[in-house]
């Protein structure tokens, strides 16, 4: 298949939008076959079918690499009380935050679970998303976090995307354990993170490394046992506050560090040293006005790969919209257009642990996004546009 009279940003390479502006892409299967110019398409590739893009722009297919998509209910009274003064923070610390979910997500069925995620996933398919990641971590118990696993993996067979999940049963501390979380990380959350592995439900391991949540010490553990099962980990890091967790995620390799606005230079450095992309949460920054930001420019002086990503969850960040992520990367924390780009691309699929998509590249995979747009600034530039035209994902439009 010939995809011709296109605008390609490419993203081959990190430092420009790699723009091909008369362009055409073969598609060989789910694979991408050729790029380039579109007089020069060898002869092997003109004969088949072919789609004239008008001259539409064509990017990677967008990749949410953080989201917590499946849970149960909706914190808008939360909302609420925030507004009138009270502090993320102290909403947990008073069982509410995180623990209110889980009690919704607790009580709902199997089918409620993933009827409520798929909206919010056609969503994000509307806006050219092909691959998000789905973390557990509002069961923190074991029926439930397999529950939310196993409708997590239900998503791909009921949408064309791709998921991978996280195991985030250190999330938050359960009521039933409530002054006793080490407790917990030993009697549910790693036989749980057991449990879910031998089912063929873990992609990744995840934490929530926080004052309101886990120490470094806590989070090791569940770590360790990551290692032994030989599964990537990533970290909720430097959220709140700087308790090291950047440090720990950097220690064991992690495919990625989160939100991490409380980074510090030398954290930047032991990302860089270690490859651990640093994913940005601009939905999360905003919802809780936080008003520290993220240590961008140390993360380019580093060299550290920066990914941005929606966050999907109903209490910091109750955002959709890969799009809006991108903006708001862009107006709150200066990021460029093309950082925002490559952050929902191809520092996404790094973040990941995925090498085959989010570059228009030969043997890449063909999921791709067709723009009613010029120029790939335009993207992160609007709020509340879609410009999506169509989305091809596996090389199928
Ligand atoms: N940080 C977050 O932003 C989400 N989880 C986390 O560890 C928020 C989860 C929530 O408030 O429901
Ligand atoms: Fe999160």
């Amino acid at each position: 298949m010939l995809f011709t009279n296109a605008q390609i940003a490419t993203l081959k390479s990190d430092d420009s939008f790699g723009l091909i502006a008369q362009g055409a892409i073969a598609v060989d299967g789910e694979k991408i076959a050729w790029v380039g110019p579109a007089h020069d398409v060898p002869q092997e590739y003109s004969g088949g079918e072919t789609h004239d893009l008008g001259g539409r722009l064509v990017t990677p297919a967008l990749i949410d690499c953080h989201s917590h998509i499946v849970f149960g209910g909706n914190r808008a009274t939360e909302f609420e009380l925030r507004l009138n003064g009270a502090s993320y923070e102290e909403l947990a610390r008073a069982g509410g935050g995180i623990v209110s979910t889980v009690t919704a997500t607790r009580a709902a069925s199997p089918e409620a679970l993933l009827a409520d995620a798929l909206t919010r996933v056609d969503a994000m398919i509307a806006e050219g998303v092909s691959l998000i990641e789905i973390k557990s971590g509002y069961g923190l118990d074991t029926e439930t976090e397999l529950k939310m696993l196993r409708a997590a993996r239900q998503i791909a067979l009921e949408r064309p995307v791709d998921v991978k999940t996280s195991f985030l049963g250190a999330h938050a501390v359960p009521v039933e354990f409530k002054d006793v979380p080490d407790r917990y990380i030993d009697e549910v959350c790693i036989p749980t993170l057991r449990a879910a592995h031998a089912e063929g439900l873990v992609d990744a391991v995840d934490g929530f490394c926080e004052g309101i949540a886990f120490d470094t010490a806590q989070i090791s553990r569940v770590f360790d046992v990551a290692v032994a099962l030989d599964l990537p980990v990533k970290l909720h890091a430097e959220q709140l506050s700087n308790i090291g967790g950047t440090q720990l995620a950097a220690k064991y390799g992690a495919l990625s560090a989160d939100h991490v606005e409380y980074a510090t230079g030398s954290d930047a450095q032991a990302m860089a040293t270690a490859g651990t992309v640093a994913v940005v949460l601009p939905g999360a920054f905003y919802t809780l006005r936080e008003t520290q930001a993220p240590p961008i420019q140390a993360f380019r002086d580093h060299g550290v790969a920066m990914a941005v990503a929606t966050d999907c969850n109903p209490g910091s960040s109750p955002l959709a919209s890969a799009l809006l992520a991108m903006n708001m990367a862009c107006t709150l924390f200066r990021m460029t257009p093309l950082e925002t780009l490559l952050g929902m691309t191809a520092h996404a699929a790094t973040a990941l642990g995925v090498q085959d998509r989010g570059r228009i590249v030969v043997g890449a995979r063909a999921d791709l996004c067709v723009w009613d747009a010029a120029h790939p600034a335009e993207l992160a530039y609007r709020i509340g546009f879609n410009p999506l035209h169509s989305r091809i994902f596996k090389g199928s439009l």
